[in-house]
């Protein structure tokens, strides 16, 4: 991509209505715009991230043994009326009518819809387990959005919905979205604690929120310290290992951990002084099982191998991608900006051209933009004719990994500077070693 005929609109100015860091470097950046309280476009650079960060949650959830469905935005209220929950709701419940006057909702979340597919198509026990997710738009008019799409009204998320045919079986479906849960977070670069959590109005008893430690979370929550160095599941977990998946949500829920409304005071005060950890956190991620609260009023039910029929065990699986950006960068940012880690980096690489217009420095750009582009990466090349200050301020603002600086100087000795953004450590080597450096 070049600059020059790409939309970046960067802001010099610290917006004044940004309280907390990511929000202030996601307006800077250009990566959002408000279009009104709580609700953002996503500019073409923070597009790039978030595509990146659904595509991680996506590769996960697949390897789970989830599959990836389109549920509509837009809601018919009887649904809801089934299940109870319509009246239940409250105001965080955008109601609308259609020209027939029929009473209509943008989607909050999805069990109901869910289970209406279900229970359309799905008659027996050896069509189970099933795990049915999508990424898409959810509307809650909080009574606070704040912190840009940290917490705002309408919002994405990925929602997956198990359904087993008993209590047993759907733990073992509880316990793959747990285990994919550390994986995702773990490959976007951040260490998510699973934390016993109040379950609110999607109900059940069973329920963790995945938390991010940082200063300017909106939750308190309280841990042993042993989860920040826990060891993640590898890539080649059998997530149809019963066992297997039991003895990691063992280990991950072996030693305390809460948010504010679970927490239980002595229980943590029984953890050694030098080991609790009170801190604020972000939850990015909620997991429920709720059992047959949704299939029994709606109906869900499937022929067991007894013959008889029985309601199916659900679960429902929620992780907030527009929400995890800024919890990234919450998590990954220094005076300059952002730092992206590039497994969601909107670029591999920059390429700056100190000099656009002199000959020797362009067809230097040109070349390795080339190359690389040729290799695979996604290069941004900034070919415009800013000053050279301006240039380093915006590659560090938007926090792509790698700089590759060409200035008259070096490129008349055949060379180039690499710069890391996240060290700052500068190197000079020549054009093809540097070619060659992201190639292999
Ligand atoms: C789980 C999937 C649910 O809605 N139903 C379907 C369940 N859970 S939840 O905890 O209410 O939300 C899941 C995740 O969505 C993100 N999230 C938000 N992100 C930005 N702005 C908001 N207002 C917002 N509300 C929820 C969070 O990441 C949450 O964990």
């Amino acid at each position: 991509m070049r600059l020059s005929r790409y939309f970046m609109p960067i802001l010099k100015e610290n917006p004044k209505e940004a309280e907390i860091v990511s929000h202030r470097l996601m307006l800077r950046a250009g990566m959002i715009r408000q279009q009104s309280q709580g609700i953002y476009s996503w500019l073409p650079l923070g597009k790039r991230v978030l595509d990146k960060v659904n595509a991680i949650i996506r590769d996960e959830q697949n390897r789970a043994g989830a599959i990836e469905l389109s549920m509509p935005t837009l809601q018919s209220a009887e649904l809801w009326q089934e299940s109870g929950r319509y009246d239940a709701y409250g105001k965080e419940m955008l109601r609308i009518k259609d020209r027939q006057d029929r009473p209509m909702l943008y989607g909050p979340t999805n069990e109901e819809m869910v289970t209406d597919i279900f229970r359309s198509s799905v008659k027996s026990y050896k069509d189970l387990p099933l795990n049915l997710y999508h990424i898409q738009l959810k509307f809650r008019d909080e009574i606070r959005p704040r912190f840009g799409t940290m917490r705002s009204r309408e919002f994405m998320m990925k929602d997956a919905y198990s359904f087993d045919l008993t209590r047993e079986a759907a733990e073992h479906s509880y316990n793959k979205m747990f285990a994919a849960y550390l994986r995702t977070f773990d490959r976007l670069g951040l260490r998510a604690i699973p934390m016993r959590a109040d379950t609110g109005p999607i109900g059940g008893k069973l329920s963790h929120e995945f938390i991010i430690l940082a200063d300017t979370g909106e939750s308190e929550v309280f841990c042993h310290k042993d989860f920040v160095d826990f060891d993640i599941p590898g890539e080649h977990t059998d997530f149809d290992s019963v066992e297997g998946l039991q003895a990691i949500f063992d280990k991950w829920t072996s030693l305390y951990a809460a948010t504010s409304e679970m927490h239980d005071e002595a229980a943590f005060n029984a953890v050694p002084e030098g080991d609790r950890l009170s801190a604020r956190g972000i939850e990015v991620g909620h997991i429920f099982y709720f059992g047959t609260k949704y299939s029994e009023p709606m109906g869900a039910k499937v022929q067991g191998p007894d013959g008889k029929e029985h309601f199916v065990h659900m679960g429902s699986y929620g992780i907030g991608p527009t929400r995890l950006v800024p919890a990234i960068i919450e998590a990954s940012h220094d005076d300059s900006g952002i730092i992206w880690p590039a497994s969601v980096a909107p670029f591999d690489i920059v390429v700056i051209n100190m000099k656009a217009g002199d000959q020797a420095c362009d067809d230097t750009c040109e070349l390795i933009y080339a190359a690389l582009s040729k290799a695979g990466k996604d290069v941004l090349y900034d070919d415009t004719d800013d000053r050279a200050g301006t240039k380093f301020a915006t590659a560090d603002l938007i926090g792509v990994p790698v700089q590759i600086i060409a200035g008259p100087r070096a490129v008349a000795n055949g060379e180039v500077e690499v710069k890391d953004r996240k060290t700052g450590a500068r190197e000079t080597m020549t054009i093809e070693a540097a070619i060659n450096r992201f190639v292999a």
